[in-house]
């Protein structure tokens, strides 16, 4: 989109808005355009701030937003409240997809019905949109961090706590999970680079902290020289550190969070966490909103949108630059 346009559909620089954009504020201003956000869950401090940035910026813009979830994480949990969300005809859906297959027809459904699908955090099919090349490519722009990079941090990271020796694993949520399914294929792929660390089998806990807990103790009991943890999402984080300290290793098994929320950040300087990546989730909310009205209004919108991390550890975390990105749910 031309960069002056976007501007001024931001509202951020009247003074450079020219001729040319006004015919798009125009229609922007007829037409209350609403924009449903369907998160993972909505009971997750990563979804409840990009929440709020989703809400900034259809403050900013005039946009009707509405935000519609299920409690938990799950395709059978997440497809009645997407259809619940098609019924009320929203111009454009923004959804973070909870499975890279079982999502596509549902969100087909949307699309064939005219409303406008952009993929938020997660993605189907392969992720790549537009491009004409199958029946997952219908969205128009998918808004993310880089998880492959987010999985690389995270190994190097773990590989220099542990002195780049010793057994580690991955707590993951599901398979087919896009974002968590790409960190952990980041992380073992950075790995090749540590000869000496030895990745055992992925334990997978359907995003459920209490079996994280369970499942980092059962592996603790088998391997008691585990030396460390990559925890791929913030349940996956968390749980694995209750397992941890409930096996009295705190400080001993060195942890990688993915995911930034204030009870991992918090466990930081006390040695629990080493590094907790941040990703910027306000800002996949609030680029989410943009990329629908640039859409509705009638400009283009890039197919990818790449959002930054933060990586954060005891080191940097009281620099207000890097605090400003603990999630605020
Ligand atoms: O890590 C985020 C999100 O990026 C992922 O897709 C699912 O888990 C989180 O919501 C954290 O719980």
């Amino acid at each position: 989109m031309e960069r002056r346009k976007f501007l001024s559909l931001l509202g951020t620089s009247a003074g450079l808005a020219g001729a040319g954009a006004l015919p798009q504020l125009a229609k922007a201003a007829d037409k209350k355009w609403t924009v449903a956000l369907v998160p993972g869950l909505t009971t997750d401090a990563f979804y409840i701030t990009m929440h709020r940035g989703a809400d900034a910026a259809a403050k900013a813009l005039g946009v009707d937003l509405v935000f519609q979830g299920a409690p938990q994480w799950g395709v059978t949990l997440q497809v009645p409240v997407l259809q619940a969300v098609i019924a009320r005809k929203p111009d454009a859906i923004l959804i973070a997809p909870t499975d890279k297959q079982q999502l596509i027809q549902p969100l087909k459904q949307a699309s064939d019905a005219g409303i406008a699908v952009i993929t938020v955090d997660t993605f189907i099919g392969n992720g790549i949109y537009q491009t004409g090349s199958g029946d997952a490519d219908f969205p128009l722009s998918y808004v993310a961090s880089d998880n492959i990079l987010g999985g690389k941090i995270a190994a190097r990271a773990l590989a220099k706590a542990i002195g780049d020796k010793g057994k580690v694993f991955v707590a993951n949520t599901i398979p087919n999970v896009s974002t968590t399914d790409q960190r952990e294929q980041g992380f073992k792929e950075e790995m090749k680079s540590h000869p000496n660390i030895q990745i055992l089998q992925t334990q997978f806990n359907d995003d459920d902290a209490n079996k994280a807990a369970a499942l980092a103790q059962a592996v603790l009991a088998r391997d008691a020289d585990l030396a460390g943890i990559f925890g791929a999402n913030l349940f996956s984080a968390t749980g694995s550190a209750n397992g941890v300290r409930a096996a009295g290793k705190v400080g001993k098994v060195k942890i990688a969070a993915f995911d930034a929320p204030s009870d991992i950040v918090d466990h930081l300087k006390d040695g629990t966490f080493e590094i907790a990546i941040a990703q910027h989730p306000g800002e996949i909310g609030y680029f989410g909103v943009v990329a629908a009205v640039a859409h509705l209004t009638g400009n283009s919108v890039p197919a990818l949108i790449g959002t930054g991390f933060t990586v954060m550890s005891k080191d940097n975390i009281d620099d207000p630059n890097v605090k400003k990105y603990v999630y605020t749910g």
